[in-house]
C-alpha cells in the first residue's frame, strides 16, 4: 500500500516539508511556498479585488454575524454548504486559478473550489471544527494558503482518550504558507483558528477543496 506521505514526496522533493501530525491522517506545512514578494502582491489583490461578504448564523432565534468575511469561488453549479449556510460559487478570478494551479504540484490532486477567510484583527477566528461536509467525501485534501499577519492554527484529537485531546498540536500560520491536511485528518481531528487579544495583521486564509 503506498504510504500518504509518499505521495506526497514524490512531487515535493525539493520544497522544505514540515510534518506537522502523521496520525490518524497527516497535516504537513510548507512554511515558504510562495516567497514574500508574491505573498504581497496577492495579499494585495486579494483585499482589494474579492467580493467580501458578511455572513450571518441563526443562533437561539437571533442572526448572529460570523466573526470574519468570506468569499466562495469555484467551478459553476457546486455551492457550498456549512452551519446552515448555502453559497454559491463567484466565478474564478484569476489570482485563484493561479494560486489553485500552483499548490496542485503538491497536493496530487485536483481541487473545484476555494472558501477564503478574512481575519480583520484578533477579534476574528474560527471555532474548533472538521471540515467534514458531506459533499467533500470521505478523507478530503484540503490545501490551506495564509498570506497576511501570523495566526496560531491549533488541532486537537476528537478522541477525549487521545494525548491531543487535551495536548494542542499548534502551528503559526505565516504569510505564504501553505499546509496540508490529508488522509484521514477530518474524522479524527478538530481545527481552530483562536482569536487574540494580541495586535495581529489582517490575514485572508483560502482552503482549496473538491466538491464531490
Ligand atoms: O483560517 C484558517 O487557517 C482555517 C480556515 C478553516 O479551517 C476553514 O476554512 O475551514
Ligand atoms: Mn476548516
Amino acid at each position: 500500500m503506498t504510504n500518504q506521505l509518499d505521495l506526497f514526496d514524490r512531487n515535493s522533493a525539493s520544497l522544505n516539508r514540515e510534518i506537522i501530525l502523521n496520525d490518524d491522517g497527516a497535516v504537513i506545512l510548507y512554511r515558504h511556498f510562495f516567497n514574500l514578494a508574491e505573498s504581497d502582491d496577492i495579499l494585495n489583490i486579494l483585499i482589494a479585488e474579492l467580493e467580501w461578504k458578511q455572513e450571518y448564523i441563526k443562533m437561539y432565534g437571533k442572526s448572529i454575524p460570523i466573526p470574519r468575511l468570506t468569499a466562495w469561488y469555484g467551478d459553476a453549479d457546486k455551492p457550498y454548504r456549512y452551519s446552515g449556510i448555502k453559497m454559491n460559487p463567484l466565478a474564478w478570478h484569476p489570482i485563484l486559478l493561479d494560486i489553485k494551479s500552483r499548490i496542485e504540484t503538491v497536493c496530487d490532486r485536483s481541487f473545484n473550489g476555494v472558501l477564503l477567510n478574512y481575519y480583520r484583527d484578533g477579534n476574528d477566528g474560527m471555532s474548533w471544527h472538521a471540515d467534514d461536509e458531506r459533499e467533500l467525501g470521505k478523507n478530503p485534501v484540503i490545501g490551506s494558503v495564509s498570506f497576511g499577519g501570523t495566526r496560531k492554527f491549533s488541532l486537537k484529537h476528537k478522541n477525549v482518550e487521545h494525548p491531543n485531546n487535551k495536548q494542542l498540536v499548534d502551528v503559526d500560520l505565516t504569510h505564504g504558507s501553505l499546509l496540508l491536511m490529508t488522509g484521514a485528518c477530518q474524522s479524527f481531528w478538530l481545527h481552530r483558528i483562536s482569536k487574540t487579544k494580541k495586535y495581529v495583521k489582517p490575514r485572508i486564509n483560502l482552503t482549496f477543496r473538491f466538491i464531490e
